[in-house]
C-alpha cells in the first residue's frame, strides 16, 4: 500500500515514520509513504498558502490553488487513481470498519490542513472523502493522518505478527480487549488472576472471552449495539448469552 501526505509540516512526519511498526513496515517495503510539502506547489515568491476569510472574521485560510495542484501532481504518480482523503472533524469518524476500508484502496493521498481550514473548493473538486479522528478540535490534520498511517500500517499483511493479531481478535469481533497480566506474579499484592498460570488453554479462552466482554459492558455498553452484535461469531454468542446476566448484574454492584 502507499501512502502520499500533503501537508505544510513535512518534518513532523519524520519520527513516526522511522520508528517501531510502521517503521519496519517502511523498512521492509510493505508500506510506502511520501509525504509532500505544500509549499512546493505553490507559484508565488512568498511561497504562501493561506489568506483572509471572504465574509471576514478571525483566522485564515488555506487557498485552494497550491491545494489542486499538489492533489492532482502526486495523484499522476501511481497506475491507479489515488483515494484522497481530507483529515477533518466535519468527516465521517474513524473506526476500525473505516480503517480496513480505506486499507482496501491501493494508494491514499492525505491532504493535512491547518488554520481555519481549506477553502471549500479544495474538497469540492480533490477529494473522495472527508475522514475525523474524534470530536475535538485539533489545530492541524497531521497527528490525525499519522493516526490513520498507524491503523492502516496493521492491516497490511505481514506488518503485524501473528501472535498479535490473534491477540486482536476480541477488538476486530467488536470488543474491548481482556486484561493482560506479566511477570513479576504480585503487584502491590495484586495477584495474577489463577486461570492464567493454570495451563489450561479451553479456560483460559473462556476467561478471556468473559473478561473482554464483561469491559465492554461496563465501559463501553454502546459497542454492544445489535449492529455490533450481529457480527459476533456464534461461539462468541453462546458466551454471550452465557455470561450475559451474570456480567450484567456484577457491573451493576460495582456501580454502587
Ligand atoms: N482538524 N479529525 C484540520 C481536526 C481533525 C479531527 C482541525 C483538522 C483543523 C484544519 N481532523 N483542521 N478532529 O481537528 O481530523
Amino acid at each position: 500500500m502507499r501512502v502520499q501526505v500533503l501537508t505544510i509540516f513535512p518534518e513532523l512526519f519524520a519520527p513516526f515514520l522511522a520508528t517501531s511498526l510502521v517503521g519496519r513496515a517502511i523498512e521492509k517495503g510493505l508500506l510506502e509513504v511520501r509525504v509532500h510539502d505544500l509549499r512546493s506547489f505553490t507559484e508565488d515568491r512568498h511561497r504562501s498558502v493561506d489568506d483572509e476569510p471572504y465574509g471576514g472574521g478571525g483566522g485564515m485560510v488555506m487557498t485552494a490553488p497550491p491545494w489542486i495542484r499538489a492533489v492532482r501532481a502526486v495523484s499522476e504518480e501511481g497506475e491507479e487513481r489515488p483515494w484522497r482523503v481530507l483529515l477533518s472533524p466535519q468527516g465521517a469518524r474513524l473506526d476500525e470498519a473505516k480503517v480496513r476500508e480505506l486499507g482496501e484502496k491501493s494508494e491514499l493521498v492525505l491532504l493535512c490542513g491547518r488554520y481555519e481550514g481549506i477553502d471549500e473548493r479544495v474538497r469540492l473538486t480533490v477529494v473522495d472523502e472527508e475522514v475525523s479522528i474524534g470530536d475535538y478540535v485539533l489545530s492541524g490534520g497531521e497527528l490525525p493522518a499519522m493516526v490513520l498511517i498507524e491503523a492502516l500500517s496493521r492491516q497490511v499483511p505481514g506488518v503485524v505478527k501473528l501472535a498479535d493479531s490473534v491477540a486482536n481478535d476480541s477488538f476486530r469481533a467488536g470488543l474491548l480487549d481482556y486484561p493482560h497480566y506479566t511477570r513479576p506474579p504480585v503487584v502491590e499484592e495484586l495477584a495474577v488472576p489463577e486461570v492464567l498460570t493454570s495451563g489450561d488453554h479451553a479456560a483460559i479462552r473462556r476467561w478471556r472471552q468473559r473478561e473482554a466482554l464483561r469491559a465492554t459492558l461496563a465501559k463501553r455498553p454502546d459497542l454492544l449495539g445489535s449492529e455490533a452484535l450481529a457480527r459476533l461469531t456464534p461461539e462468541q454468542r453462546r458466551v454471550i448469552d452465557q455470561v450475559w446476566g451474570q456480567v450484567r448484574d456484577e457491573a451493576r454492584r460495582d456501580e454502587k
